[in-house]
């Protein structure tokens, strides 16, 4: 993959911030555009915007062929059996409440989820209300030291409670890949389903549901090159069929009286409310360009950044990186000496460096790192190894800054 050549495609890195060529080195919170996104949503709106499903006029019948046939290259992308098994929403973060919701709905006291210590709150928080209605207890596989799941256990861990295991695919602080596969074999053989968080790895590496067998899969289209606001949950479709719907309104139903209604079929009875369209259509557009470029091509290109960068990064005097050795999601978490990772991050900017530092909405891990934050850099495929050295030189020049309080 020719990374340099990729980067034409996104007009917002061809740009200076503070003065200075701009080093994006923050695709883990959010992936920049490819000009083919922009335009798919551009075209969109000047040519196809209407309600779908409702109307029997031509620009609706467009709308919803679009938004169907978005459902569709989704469903290949990840090679779900069917496109009904996909559900939109508008991100991960919706995709996991509407499991805690309407499959946490049979949950009861006593009952067990089993989660993970590095998980993002999105798979974390959804659980605690759930628990907090039902009486449900929450168990955790736990980690190794490096920042890998210690699952030695796994067999004491699935209990007869056990409802539900929902863990990351990916880490967005350490970059662990976690053994999902195992895990999910692990469960069935108790009949207990898995909900993967595929927010950081679908967009960087092939992930197949068929393959995996995992029941849910949560993903946001924003991280994979689409527009904000569109997202995915994959659920098979005998639990999604046996699940209440999350939201209720308009297109979810099939025959509404004054005192009840039944359901529309998959996916509709998980969609109320009018979709977004144009970002369903951005998102067909995202696909399209990861195929292009091939996901498998894709997780090596971040595989070489990171060598590259823990390579770069460990040259430097002070600096602690945290996460697993290679292979490992294009992330890297780390801590300089002596500097708070929101310093680094004010002197990085005005270098127009953009990394991300705090917990990285993952508190209990950052915790069980033993430090209040961290600085994250993370990659996508436009990224450079020159980026990496850019930061390297800048958290340099942010060490001579505290040292001597003195700008060069
Ligand atoms: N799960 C994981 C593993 C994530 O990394 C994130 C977002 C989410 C879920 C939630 O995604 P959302 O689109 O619903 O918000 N992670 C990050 C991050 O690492 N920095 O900003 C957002």
């Amino acid at each position: 993959m020719d990374a340099r050549a990729v980067r034409r495609h996104f007009p917002i890195l061809n740009q200076e911030v503070n003065g200075r060529p701009l080093v994006y080195l923050d695709s883990a919170a959010t992936s920049q555009k490819p000009l083919a996104v922009i335009e798919a949503v551009d075209r969109y709106y000047r040519e196809q915007n209407a309600n779908v499903h409702r109307g029997l006029h031509t620009l609706s019948e467009r709308a919803t062929q679009a938004l169907e046939e978005a459902r569709a290259k989704v469903a290949r992308f990840i090679n779900a059996r069917e496109p009904a098994e996909i559900i939109f929403v508008r991100n991960a973060t919706e995709a996991i409440n509407l499991v805690a919701y309407s499959y946490g709905a049979r949950l009861r006291e006593g009952d067990e989820i089993l989660l993970t210590p590095m998980e993002h709150h999105s798979n974390l928080i959804p659980w605690q209300l759930a628990a907090r209605r039902s009486g449900a207890r929450l168990r955790y596989i736990p980690m190794n030291p490096d920042g890998t799941l210690d699952v030695t256990d796994l067999d004491r861990l699935i209990t007869p409670k056990t409802r539900l295991v929902a863990l990351t695919h990916v880490s967005n602080v350490l970059g662990t890949i976690n053994p999902v596969a195992e895990i999910v074999q692990a469960a069935h053989r108790e009949g207990v389903p898995v909900l993967v968080d595929g927010a950081q790895s679908v967009p960087h590496m092939p992930v197949d549901v068929q393959a995996l067998d995992c029941d849910f899969l949560a993903v946001s289209g924003h991280k994979m090159l689409a527009p904000m606001g569109i997202g995915f949950l994959y659920g098979k479709r005998e639990l999604l069929e046996g699940m209440e719907p999350f939201l209720a309104g308009g297109e979810m139903i099939a025959e509404v009286d004054l005192e009840r209604a039944t359901w529309a079929e998959l996916p509709h009875k998980f969609e109320a409310g009018t979709p977004d369209v144009a970002g369903a259509v951005g998102l067909a557009a995202a696909i399209d360009f990861l195929n292009d470029l091939g996901m498998e091509a894709v997780f090596q290109h971040e595989q070489e950044l990171v060598r590259y960068a823990l390579n770069v990064l460990r040259e430097v005097d002070g600096v602690t990186i945290y996460g697993p050795e290679p292979p490992r999601g294009g992330v890297i978490a780390f801590n300089v000496e002596g500097i708070h990772p929101h310093d680094l991050s004010t002197v990085l900017d005005q270098e127009g460096i953009a990394i991300r530092v705090g917990h990285h909405c993952a508190q209990p891990l950052t915790e069980a790192l033993g430090v209040p934050a961290t600085a994250r850099a993370s990659f996508y495929v436009y990224t450079l190894p020159e980026e990496i050295d850019a930061l390297a030189r800048g958290i340099e020049r942010a060490k001579e800054f505290f040292a001597h309080g003195i700008r060069r």
